[in-house]
């Protein structure tokens, strides 16, 4: 039997889909045992909503998985690097899957920890063995390593979704908050990172939906609603989204690390240049702490994800 391993999930869940379904993963793999749930990036306590509606769906066992609010503005807002969207994040816009959740009554309250706070203490009351998986801007844990160093000899890895290395981009998750990005990649803790690559290799077809719809299960119900939401939010009539996977192979891969092939070297974020700011570099090397999933086997992942999901 292979170890168990126990993870924290850190999320902006509730605007694109993927975190919901890698939250939805985690909770369907026996291999993982998810000990508490962050949020980060505008209103966390929207996202903390549907986290724990997400929790809920999945059942008792984990109806009561801590959910703690962290930090919803980034460390450093030195660029406006997303635009008018981060000023909206920063405005408490109520995220696109809110329709999906359920009533505050009807769920376990909001743990009352910081999410700074909770990261710290569940960390270092823990054995040495709590793996974060970051699928958001990196501010929580950023701030975590600041506030008590002694968590970093307590990490044994960190698991992202972050980045991209084969063309000049500022990805996401980075440019949400480069400067937190940073401290996570210089802390010397090894890192399995998932780039933004393989969520566009690995991009749900409308088969993959009609079958997620068509479970009578309630995660799947809910992960079906929540889909819809996201599907409809700001959709022209001639383009409804689809739902890739860049949160749920990160997580995937914890469990299946071949699914993908890795590269290993060390990666750096780019605080400095005018026209690079938030950009991510990869130096390939064969004894470098960083992990980079590189090709991904669409189809294994999709088959993996929904056997597993879809059995919840
Ligand atoms: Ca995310």
């Amino acid at each position: 039997m292979p170890t168990v391993q126990k993870v924290i999930l850190d999320t902006d869940i509730g605007d694109d889909i993927d975190d919901a379904l890698a939250l939805a993963l985690i909770c369907a793999s026996p291999e993982l045992e998810l000990v508490g749930v962050t949020t980060v990036y505008g209103n966390v306590e929207a996202r903390s909503r549907q986290a724990r509606t997400v929790l809920s769906a999945c059942g008792k066992k984990y109806r009561d998985i801590p959910v703690a609010a962290g930090c919803g503005a980034g460390i450093c807002a030195r660029r406006l690097v997303a635009g008018n969207s981060r000023q909206m994040y920063l405005d408490k816009v109520i995220p696109n899957q809110d329709g999906s959740c359920l009533p505050v009554d009807q769920l376990p309250p909001l743990d009352r920890r910081h999410g700074v706070d909770f990261l710290i203490e569940t960390i270092m009351n823990g054995a040495g063995d709590i793996i974060p998986i970051m699928i958001g801007a990196m501010t929580n844990l950023a701030l975590a390593m600041i506030k008590e160093p002694k968590i970093l000899a307590k990490i044994p890895r960190i698991v992202v979704m972050a980045g991209e290395f084969r063309s000049p981009t500022a990805e996401w998750n980075i440019r949400c908050d480069p400067e937190a990005a940073a401290i996570v990649f210089n802390s010397g803790i090894p890192i399995d990172v998932t780039p933004f690559i393989i969520g566009i290799t690995v991009q749900f077809r409308q088969e993959h939906i009609d079958r997620i719809a068509a479970t009578d299960r309630p995660l799947a119900k809910n992960l079906a609603n929540a889909i819809a939401c996201f599907q409809s939010h700001g959709a022209r009539p001639d383009h409804r989204p689809m739902p890739s996977l860049f949160d749920p192979m990160a997580v995937a891969t914890m469990v299946v690390p071949d699914l993908v092939t890795w590269k290993r070297g060390t990666v750096s974020v780019e605080l400095q240049g005018d026209t690079t700011y938030a950009m991510t570099m990869f130096k390939e090397k064969p004894d470098g702490i960083h992990r980079v999933a590189w090709d991904a086997d669409q189809d294994r992942s999709f088959e993996y994800y929904l056997s597993r999901v879809l059995a919840m």
